[in-house]
């Protein structure tokens, strides 16, 4: 029989063995020891399963990791049923968080996973063995395309290799949608031919949910290079419609705007791992941002690198790319391949726009930064050639541990 294994972690359950039983049947056919035996012959196949129950000693706090399989039977193969049977009702009963969902390889194969992956991403760009190096537009609001085209030019004459869309920019009449998909390409281009090196842009597919497909597909006409989606203010199903279309056909980045409020408790909600990690893979998220451990914005290392693990794997799925996010400058860069390995895109905003030189200072300084690391050589030594590199350590430090 096909299930679906859900991982919670209780906090202070005194009696974890009822509660186990309780979520398992009132999840599933609701009762079962009073019911008469023909009927829990009938329901049988639709009754949920405590698979174990587990103390986990964490000082004065008692917690137990509870393991419950729920036949598939039960739900249609979509991401709201899922998880609206698993941890439906369930997240707003006291102190529990979903820690992890096992798909079985039948349910697995309702799942799209990327449609390019890190492998087709990078395929696209003809980048390999180095992390990738993106940026994100700031300052645009208030803008008009002339401002944004020109801030593109001096992000891809840096070196950069993808630039998103802030992804507090909405359709707006100073730089609507389908301009800024005509305008960045053109420019783009120009910045190919004067350089030789390709940068892509991913813009911000906003809007009303039902109007989101026509307006992908018209990006997708318009030579768009890849979509930026504020994926969990509209939930992952979107997503996935998204990665299904085969007229859109676009790499999707997702952004992981509201999701703090979804997975920042130790006591509720959804790990990190499964919602920015198995989850968005799954869904068909080609890229997935989250806070890195270093930045502005830090997360718990372990937590940072639980995601980049999940978005990483090959199964039946393609890789996604993690992209660590939030507060990156170039003395970070060391670390950041330290922990997250070279398949990986290192991303910032201000640590490339407020570089003294620029947008395009702050991409050199990058770069210079990654082939340092790459090559073995301290930063502060590849600092002692690289101008736009000394600059950025001057100005952010540098992290990097030398022995
Ligand atoms: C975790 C998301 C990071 C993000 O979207 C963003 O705008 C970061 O900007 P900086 O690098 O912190 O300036």
């Amino acid at each position: 029989m096909s299930e679906i294994i859900a991982t919670y972690l209780l906090h202070e359950e005194k009696n974890p063995e009822k509660k186990a039983e309780e979520i398992a049947l009132g999840l599933t056919v609701g009762s079962w020891t009073g019911l008469p035996k023909l009927e829990q012959e009938q329901l049988r196949k639709h009754k949920g399963r405590v698979v174990s129950i587990n103390g986990v000693s964490t000082g004065p706090n008692e917690q137990t990791l509870l393991r419950i399989a729920y036949p598939t039977i039960n739900f249609s193969n979509d991401l709201p049923a899922i998880i609206t049977t698993v941890f439906g009702k369930l997240s707003l009963d006291g102190k529990i968080k979903l820690l992890d969902l096992e798909f079985d390889r039948e349910l697995k194969s309702f799942f799209p996973g990327p449609r390019f992956g890190s492998c087709g991403i990078r395929a696209v760009l003809g980048v390999e063995a180095r992390p990738l190096l993106m940026s994100i537009f700031k300052g645009v609001l208030g803008k008009d395309i002339g401002f944004l085209v020109e801030q593109l030019r001096q992000q891809a004459l840096g070196g950069i290799d993808l630039v998103k869309d802030d992804e507090i920019l909405f359709e707006n009449e100073l730089t609507p949608f389908e301009q800024r998909i005509i305008s960045g390409k053109k420019v783009l281009e120009e910045a190919y031919e004067q350089s030789g090196h390709r940068t892509l842009y991913a813009v911000n597919l906003s809007g009303r949910t039902s109007s989101l497909k026509d307006k992908a597909r018209k990006a997708a006409d318009l030579g768009a290079d890849l979509l930026l989606f504020n994926v969990f203010a509209y939930g992952l199903d979107v997503l996935q419609e998204l990665r299904e279309d085969e007229e859109i056909a676009l790499p999707l980045m997702a952004h992981p705007a509201i999701s703090g409020a979804l997975a920042s408790s130790p006591e509720y909600g959804v790990s990190h791992s499964l919602l920015l990690g198995k989850l968005l893979r799954y869904a068909g998220a080609d890229l997935s941002l989250f806070p890195s451990p270093y930045g502005s914005v830090a997360l718990e290392r372990k937590l940072a690198l639980s995601i980049a693990e999940q978005l990483s794997k090959e199964d039946e799925y393609k890789a996604a790319f993690p992209v660590p996010s939030a507060g990156i400058h170039p003395g970070l860069v060391p670390l950041l391949i330290d922990d997250f390995g070279i398949e990986s895109v290192i991303n910032a905003g201000g640590g490339v726009h407020g570089h003294p030189d620029g947008a395009r200072g702050g991409g050199l300084a990058f770069r210079q930064a990654i082939d340092a690391k790459l090559n073995g050589i301290p930063l502060s030594q590849a600092a002692l050639e690289g101008t736009e590199l000394r600059k950025a350590l001057e100005l952010w430090g540098n992290a990097e541990v030398t022995v």
